[in-house]
């Protein structure tokens, strides 16, 4: 069954647009000449044990089989229309736009660009895991988790086909041409550049990163575009077994690291990955992770709030809408002292988004120190650096803070940041755990089992096939 010959599964009634659908046709072929040179690699031809979305209803969703990546019905599902009305911003209470207003189309394209972009970089990012996994369990996952990203790039390559034109097309062409870590044609966002080279990097990287996916989307959930408010919703649903992957793989090594020293053991002497590269880790991809909200400041995520473009965390569930003649405190970075500001709460936008994320990743936190915890280690815990700390974007940008956000001069800086951040060293050190454990129900020594399988399947599943069987 090569679904290259099918249609395109879908929601929207494609082909009662017969241009649209010949125009993602064409691009088709091409996903897949992409999905074949920097996906998964030396697993195009497994059989893997993967959720396929077939419609937007709860039975639809949950259906599990047997499927080669490259056959994958990655299809186009958008949540039902709803009589919805704009819920926030001066356009607050207008009926929400089926088509993109002239005056917000550059903007609109660029949050759907940016948020596309992100799908198939984080595929290529992971592309080489499959030959270090933990376990079939971990592999399955991975794929999942891969396919997946796949399907959210299509959902937002429809929205640039369906409603902008040529310059949506033509988009969607450039989305299968930039590279994650490419020096002339990078992704967009800084953290869809970085390496991705080993499973605590991924682990961390589906806590912390997909996260920023969880709350971006979530705010996209609220546009006055209704198209990418459904699309985004749908999404979501996808996004939380992501979200399940990273809090759950990193609570798992955390407990492999905390049995050991519970018995007074030394991690490292026992192939596991000791609590100090935990912390370091934490440090490197929250702080990669709370760039992807942009600045502290920010004239953009005012005027795409007053413009109804994108909303606040569970806007519907707010008591007020226009954040207006409001404003929001913080403390800003000013020659070398830190002082406190009052930002118009419009301005503030990616600030307030930021909250909900880093409530949301403490949230975690606490999870993995109870394991710490339960396990006997008495003192260590896990902390979430500062805000302020290794930012790229943003007024800290530039600067030098300390993880909880004190200013250092740039040598004090120099002469620590390999206590904070993993050095190249301890990269050696966790890619040197990296050995492939494919046997059934076998798990890899830095990491403890999953306490159960995938879809009532027991841990020993077999859930990912070699071509042959
Ligand atoms: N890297 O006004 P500012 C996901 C640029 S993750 C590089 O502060 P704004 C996923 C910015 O473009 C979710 N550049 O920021 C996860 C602007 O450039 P110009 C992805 C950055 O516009 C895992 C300048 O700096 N979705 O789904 O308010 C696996 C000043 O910007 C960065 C979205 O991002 C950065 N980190 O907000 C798979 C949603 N940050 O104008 C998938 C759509 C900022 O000076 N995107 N810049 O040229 C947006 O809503 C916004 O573009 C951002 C930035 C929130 C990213
Ligand atoms: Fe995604
Ligand atoms: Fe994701």
């Amino acid at each position: 069954m090569a679904q290259s010959l099918e249609s395109i599964p879908n929601n929207v009634d494609l082909s009662s647009d017969r241009r649209l659908q010949r125009a993602l046709e064409q691009w088709q072929p091409n996903f897949l000449s992409w999905w074949r040179e920097v996906g998964p690699d030396g697993f195009q031809a497994h059989q893997v044990y993967l959720r396929t979305a077939i419609s937007v209803e709860a039975n639809g969703w949950a259906h599990f089989d047997f499927v080669r990546m490259p056959e994958y019905r990655w299809g186009i599902f958008l949540e039902p229309k709803s009589e919805r009305r704009i819920g926030f911003g001066d356009v607050m209470g207008e009926p929400v736009w089926e088509e993109v207003p002239g005056e917000h189309r550059n903007a609109l394209r660029r949050i759907i660009v940016t948020q596309a972009d992100t799908e198939p970089a984080s595929v290529e990012q992971q592309r080489l895991l499959g030959r270090t996994c933990p376990s079939l369990y971990d592999l399955r996952n991975l794929f999942q988790v891969n396919v997946e990203e796949g399907r959210h790039l299509w959902a937002m390559v429809y929205l640039l086909h369906r409603y902008f034109g040529r310059d949506g097309r033509e988009e969607a062409d450039e989305l299968l041409q930039r590279r994650s870590g490419s020096s002339d044609k990078p992704r967009i966002l800084n953290a869809f550049n970085e390496p991705i080279d080993d499973w605590l990097s991924f682990f961390m990287f589906t806590m912390f990163t997909d996260r920023d996916g969880k709350y971006q989307l979530a705010a996209l959930a609220q546009s006055g575009f209704d198209p990418l408010a459904r699309t985004t919703r749908f999404m979501l649903t996808e996004e939380a077994h992501h979200l399940f992957v990273g809090e759950t793989g990193v609570d798992r090594i955390v407990q492999r690291c905390a049995e050991l020293m519970g018995k007074g053991l030394d991690p490292r002497a026992h192939g596991a990955v000791p609590f100090e590269l935990l912390q370091k880790y934490v440090n490197l991809w929250f702080s990669l992770s709370l760039d992807l909200f942009g600045g502290e400041v920010s004239s953009n995520a005012a005027d795409f709030f007053a413009a109804g473009l994108k909303g606040r965390f569970r806007e519907d569930q707010l008591e007020e809408h226009k954040a207006l003649g409001k404003s929001y405190r913080m403390e800003v970075p000013e020659g070398g002292k830190l002082v406190a500001q009052e930002v118009p709460l419009r301005n503030a936008m990616n600030e307030v988004l930021r909250d909900e994320y880093v409530k949301d990743c403490q949230r975690a936190l606490d999870r993995w120190n109870k394991t710490l915890e339960k396990n006997g280690v008495k003192e260590l815990r896990l902390r979430l650096p500062h805000r302020r700390f290794h930012r790229g974007v943003g007024p800290s940008a530039g600067l030098f803070f300390d993880p909880e956000g004190q200013p250092i001069a740039e040598q004090e800086w120099k002469a620590r940041e390999q206590q904070w951040l993993p050095s190249a060293e301890d990269r050696t050190y966790v890619r040197s755990l990296m050995h492939p454990v494919t046997e059934r129900g076998k798990v890899a020594s830095w990491i403890a089992p999953p306490p159960k399988g995938i879809n009532g399947m027991p841990l020993d599943f077999e859930y990912v096939r070699p071509p042959s069987a």
